[in-house]
């Protein structure tokens, strides 16, 4: 536990710690104790980024940490799968029975009968990819391809820029024109939004491209509501317009690129008009982008992630990413482009993880029901899930949830609350959160490393991923956790294998900023980190695993059964589904007025939203936001979030994207129906005001 001013221990102190959470920001943190106990959260000014102030959930983090949904100690199921009764067991025997059955299953399957299933968690470098990678290699488990974010975008960002460090958020104030594409600031990173406003202050131009107004689109000065998937050929109408007026800047492409005639042939037959048509857009608008584009200097394009999550989505990325090379965008402050600045610090998990990958088989976590129902060289009969909630954040929830049915199958969960997915477990251990552990966190919106610091002790008889990992290895008789049974341990010995300059700072003052003291101008603090140090237009690779071959659009899936294009993008609310147990009413689907006027449903009316992998029953809300055609659910729900427990997963395919094998959550094509009307249903909703699921105890 970190040192509270040792004459307030007792009474009220603060104490400094960082959000490790999925989020570019890794905000600087000020939590307040009272009696060991944690009564406040706010944003502390130790890192000049968070300035202070942080965003509404994480200020409820406490909510989480001492919630009637915190898991305080082992559960082992005591009735049918699924039906949530658990009773209290020793850490001993929970570890001893994980042991067994591991040893058990290699014995009879083959390790590779096993699945760790891993994603986000609390994301810093400590708590994945540490003792838990050493185990599973050691044991020769089934590895995981973690595909489920960020997939299509890094993959094309390390095809065309070896993942080049990107502008980072206080040079948005140097910008004149600022694109936000497919992001969504506002919720998913808040930091970014005042030098977005303190640029337009100083006369920049903002354009966002997004099938939601947004609150940044609504202070753009050009919105692009385009048709969710259609983001390549969109690109590729200004690549074509920059080729064939002359505004591509033929010299910066000699220099350093390749591939830059075959982009151009590719974007040639993308008129304003033909990608207006196929985006749903005004051409006249997309043309005025793309002269603003042309002309404007520095520009700086901000890539989100929204963009990627369709069958497109990773030419989607290339064709984006590559707009700021064609149109000569780099070598200035202000200009260039953002995606994740994970890739800046060249630290691979392979420099600590010192145990080699076996060559066992490669699970795409996108297909997890699919996996545990169909796979049977060798099936799989052991699910270790850590770090995520598939349940509610992997697609194809009711092929994910028949395969978490089977009977045959062991499912361990480790986490910090009752989710969705630990109601199904065998094996319930209860984890720390970033509150009560080390960690060291990323950013991957800025370029910074921290110090996370257990701010109070854990939970009862919460325990840290590493110490756990190392005690199961070694009743698994490795030696997985040999130097790191504990996360101070851990920390250590990643601060062992960090270069000096990375190891000293970090550990004296708890912060590192990154190259060019957080703020790198592309091409002149930062350079492609490809091969050749060039730009690679276009990347032969992706051109043989993209189905159409690259910079080629694929038709929209829609049919006249299911006509409407569903989104469920990040709300300010939850952290992919993390703090979902904190919702207290049922979410409703977000619809334009004349798609819920075609469908006689108003605000309130409970509707039915349904095509051939489910169905998802929630109240309706009109709103003229939406762009027509396209409904919107949020990201991250639990089951109870709904009327029949089902969420927007029900209805997303477990189909890849065509790079990167990445889901396609943006891209479900759905019909709606109203099953009652508001009036008949308010009582419904006071009823679904509904207590989150409780652990037993
Ligand atoms: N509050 C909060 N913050 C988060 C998260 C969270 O869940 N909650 N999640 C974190 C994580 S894991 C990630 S990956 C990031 C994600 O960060 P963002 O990329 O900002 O988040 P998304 O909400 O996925 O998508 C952004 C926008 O893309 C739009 N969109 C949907 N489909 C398309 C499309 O086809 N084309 C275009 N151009 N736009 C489209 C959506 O309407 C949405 O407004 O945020 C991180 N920060
Ligand atoms: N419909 C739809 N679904 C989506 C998306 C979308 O846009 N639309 N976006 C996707 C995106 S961007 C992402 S990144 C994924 C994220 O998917 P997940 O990785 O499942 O993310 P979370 O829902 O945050 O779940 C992480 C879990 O890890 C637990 N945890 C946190 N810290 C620790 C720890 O130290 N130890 C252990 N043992 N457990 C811990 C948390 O309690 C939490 O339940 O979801 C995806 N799902
Ligand atoms: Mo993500």
């Amino acid at each position: 536990m970190a040192n509270p001013d040792d004459n307030l221990t007792w009474g009220r102190s603060t104490v400094e710690t960082v959000c490790s959470l999925d989020c570019p920001d890794t905000c600087s943190l000020e939590v307040t104790l009272e009696k060991g106990r944690i009564v406040a959260i706010d944003g502390s000014d130790k890192h000049a980024v968070t300035d202070g102030y942080i965003c509404g959930k994480v200020r409820r983090f406490g909510e989480r940490v001492y919630g009637d949904t915190r898991l305080r100690h082992p559960l082992v199921r005591e009735g049918t799968r699924g039906e949530g009764r658990f009773r209290r067991a020793s850490w001993d025997e929970a570890l001893g029975t994980i042991a067994t059955r591991m040893i058990e299953i290699r014995d009879r399957w083959g390790a590779e009968a096993i699945l760790p299933f891993s994603y986000g968690g609390s994301n810093g470098l400590l708590t994945q990819d540490t003792v838990d990678a050493r185990l599973f290699r050691q044991f020769g488990t089934s590895r995981l391809a973690r595909t489920v974010c960020a997939i299509p975008t890094s993959t094309a960002n390390q095809a065309l820029y070896g993942k080049m460090a990107g502008v980072t958020y206080p040079d948005y104030q140097h910008a004149r024109l600022i694109v936000i594409w497919g992001a969504n600031p506002s919720s998913s990173g808040i930091h970014l939004v005042p030098h977005i406003k303190a640029a337009q202050q100083a006369g920049a131009a903002l354009v966002v491209l997004d099938p939601r107004r947004t609150n940044l689109a609504r202070q753009a000065d050009i919105h692009l509501a385009l048709q969710p998937g259609t983001d390549v050929v969109v690109a590729l109408s200004i690549h074509r317009y920059l080729f064939e007026h002359d505004l591509a800047d033929q010299q910066f492409l000699a220099e350093h690129t390749h591939g830059a005639e075959q982009l151009r042939e590719r974007a040639a037959p993308w008129t304003f008009d033909r990608a207006a048509e196929v985006a749903g857009l005004d051409p006249e608008l997309l043309e005025n982008f793309a002269e603003m584009y042309a002309d404007i200097s520095p520009a700086v394009l901000r890539c989100g992630w929204g963009l990627e999550r369709n069958r497109n989505g990773g030419n989607a990325a290339l064709a984006v990413l590559a707009l700021p090379t064609v149109a000569g965008k780099f070598g200035v402050r202000g200009g260039g482009y953002s995606m994740s600045n994970s890739g800046a610090w060249n630290l691979s998990p392979d420099t600590w993880i010192d145990t080699p990958e076996p060559d066992t088989r490669i699970v795409n976590m996108n297909l997890l029901g699919k996996a545990l129902l169909e796979y049977h060289d060798p099936p799989i009969q052991m699910l270790f899930v850590y770090n995520c909630n598939p349940v509610a954040t992997m697609p194809n929830q009711n092929r994910v949830l028949k395969g978490l049915a089977r009977e045959d199958l062991f499912t361990v969960v480790f986490e910090q609350v009752m989710t969705d997915t630990a109601q199904l477990a065998d094996v319930v251990l209860p984890a720390t959160t970033f509150l009560e552990s080390y960690d060291v966190a990323k950013s991957y919106g800025l370029t910074n490393l921290q110090l996370v610091r257990p701010v109070i002790d854990a939970v009862e008889e919460a325990r840290p991923n590493v110490e756990v990992f190392a005690e199961l290895a070694t009743r698994l008789g490795l030696d997985a956790g040999r130097d790191q049974a504990t996360d101070a341990e851990a920390l250590l010995h990643l601060a062992s294998v960090l270069p000096d300059e990375i190891r000293q700072p970090l550990m004296d003052t708890g912060v590192v900023v990154g190259v060019a003291d957080g703020t790198p101008i592309q091409f002149v603090d930062v350079f492609p980190r490809t091969p050749d140090g060039k730009v690679q237009l276009f990347p032969e690779e992706l051109e043989r695993e993209s189905p159409a071959g690259l910079y080629r659009y694929r038709e929209d899936p829609a049919t006249s059964d299911y006509p409407l294009t569903l989104i469920s993008p990040a709300t300010e609310k939850t952290i992919c589904s993390t703090l979902g147990e904190l919702r207290t009413r049922v979410a409703s689907l977000q619809m334009h007025p004349d798609d819920a006027d075609a469908r006689e449903l108003s605000t309130g009316d409970t509707a039915r939203m349904f095509n051939a992998l489910g169905e998802v029953h929630c109240p309706v809300t009109r709103n003229a936001d939406m762009r027509r055609g396209t409904v919107g659910l949020p990201k991250g729900l639990w089951r109870m979030s709904t009327f029949n427990g089902s969420t927007a997963n029900a209805l997303v395919s477990d189909d890849l994207t065509d790079i990167g094998g990445g889901a396609v959550f943006n891209d479900a094509r759905v019909e709606v129906a109203r099953v009652m009307r508001a009036s008949f249903d308010k009582q419904n909703l006071a009823l679904w005001t509904a207590d989150p699921v409780k652990p037993v105890h």
